[in-house]
């Protein structure tokens, strides 16, 4: 059982005692002692003793083990899900390490269901202002020079049943609508200048091939350097659930303007006003207007581990991890606080820090067995620094749904049970 188990919930297996005295070791590792022995030492004694109860035939070097696989699948012992609902389901954030989100667990949102789209069949239109309208295969479009990039998407409803008092439990069921993938395809900028653009040809309308046909207004001068057709993610074609096989991605914009199944690129000369662009996603101010074609999410952070739902088992040394992004480019700060906001120090970022993209934080913490509320907050390379939820409600009031980016705070009881809180 790893340290990371032990925060795991519903984990019925783990050990429960509590230790209030550290052992010496793990002591020598707090103080400094950052050597790889440090480091070996202290990690195991994190470790429990070997004998745990599991379902495991004898000592596996005295048998053969398994015959090689096709496509391979997680240990047995591994159980991480999304938490599913019929049109959407969430990232289980506190079973991820590093930054790439497995495909098989990248959240999802479809309107009306995944499509079962054969390739072979499938086809691009490219049409409206331009010189020739053109209609690709999906060999056609893997011709191009390709690209790949790594990058989020996040739903901007991630996070939206917060903004009226704490109501998720743990950080898969309230910030679960986000996933990092690398993404492959060819850049948008190579069809389109296959197609000719009139100089009129402004915005463009991208539409779905799915039972919602999800269509969103583009503006193209904003996505000209960074926006792809993928047909891949983490070097295999792109889940069903993702787009397969051609999605739109704009990376750091709202999850809703990414089309999925993308089927038709028509280019305009303004917005068309769809229903994805003024009913939803659209977020209603205290003065009765709405704020309109909020494309960007902004800069955002959450601690996964420990988080919501889980419990410290025992005091002593704890790594605060989690994840932050921004839509305007790259994190450039995580502060950490362990009193509800108000002292932070600085976290330590992860390599690779990538524009548009998840990265990793970690913050080596002390727990005295105290009451304690965790915070983090991020600062993106614009200087941006994400707001407190009273913060963002001064701004925007409380009827918006969508894009809330507010820091999260959890709340650790003395017998270290850690849940979701607003300070
Ligand atoms: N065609 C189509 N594209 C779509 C959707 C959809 O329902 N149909 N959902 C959108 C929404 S609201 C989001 S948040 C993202 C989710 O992408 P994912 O399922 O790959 O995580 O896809 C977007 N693209
Ligand atoms: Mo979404």
């Amino acid at each position: 059982m790893s340290e990371e188990s032990e925060h795991r919930p519903e984990d019925g297996r783990a050990d429960v005692t509590i230790r209030h005295k550290d052992p010496p070791n793990r002591r020598a590792f707090l103080v400094g002692a950052t050597s790889v022995l440090g480091m070996a030492a202290a990690n195991l004694l994190l470790s429990p003793p070997s004998g745990r109860a599991l379902d495991v035939p004898g000592d596996p070097t005295k048998v053969p083990g398994a015959l090689a696989t096709v496509y391979g699948s997680r240990s047995r012992f591994e159980q991480a899900k999304r938490l599913t609902k019929p049109q959407h389901s969430r990232t289980p954030l506190q079973d991820l390490q590093g930054i790439i989100t497995p495909s098989a667990l990248h959240f999802e949102r479809h309107h009306n269901g995944v499509p079962l789209i054969d390739p072979s069949r499938h086809r691009l239109l490219v049409h409206g202002l331009v010189e020739h309208s053109l209609i690709f295969t999906m060999d056609e479009l893997k011709r191009f020079p390709a690209t790949s990039r790594i990058a989020f998407v996040e739903c901007s409803g991630n996070s939206g049943k917060e903004w009226k008092g704490p109501k998720g439990k743990t950080v898969q069921e309230i910030h679960g609508l986000t996933s990092t993938s690398e993404w492959t395809g060819v850049r948008l900028s190579t069809v389109l200048e296959e197609a000719h653009l009139k100089p009129e040809a402004t915005w463009m309308l991208a539409e779905g091939s799915d039972a919602a046909a999800m269509t969103r207004s583009i503006p193209l001068d904003r996505v000209w350097d960074n926006a792809l057709l993928c047909y891949a993610q983490n070097g295999e074609p792109l889940r069903p659930e993702q787009g397969y096989p051609l999605r739109l991605l704009l990376p750091g914009w709202e999850g809703n303007t990414c089309i999925k199944w993308l089927r038709r690129l028509k280019l305009v000369s303004a917005p068309l006003m769809t229903r994805e662009e003024t009913s939803k996603y659209t977020d209603l101010m205290p003065d009765g207007t709405a704020r309109q074609f909020t494309f960007e999410m902004e800069a955002k952070s959450v601690i996964t581990s420990p988080s919501g739902g889980q419990r410290l088992k025992a005091s002593g040394f704890v790594e605060i991890r989690g994840l932050a992004w921004s839509g305007r480019g790259r994190v450039e700060k995580v502060d950490v606080s362990v009193d509800g906001g108000q002292t932070w120090q600085e976290a330590e970022l992860q390599n690779p820090i990538l524009p548009q993209c998840h990265t990793r934080f970690r913050f080596a913490w002390h727990w005295e067995g105290q009451e304690a509320i965790l915070q983090s907050r991020c600062t993106d390379e614009t200087g941006y620094q994400q707001p407190t939820l009273k913060e963002l409600i001064e701004v925007r009031g409380i009827n918006s749904y969508y894009h809330n980016n507010a820091i999260q705070s959890w709340k650790i009881n003395e017998d270290g049970n850690l849940r979701n809180v607003q300070v």
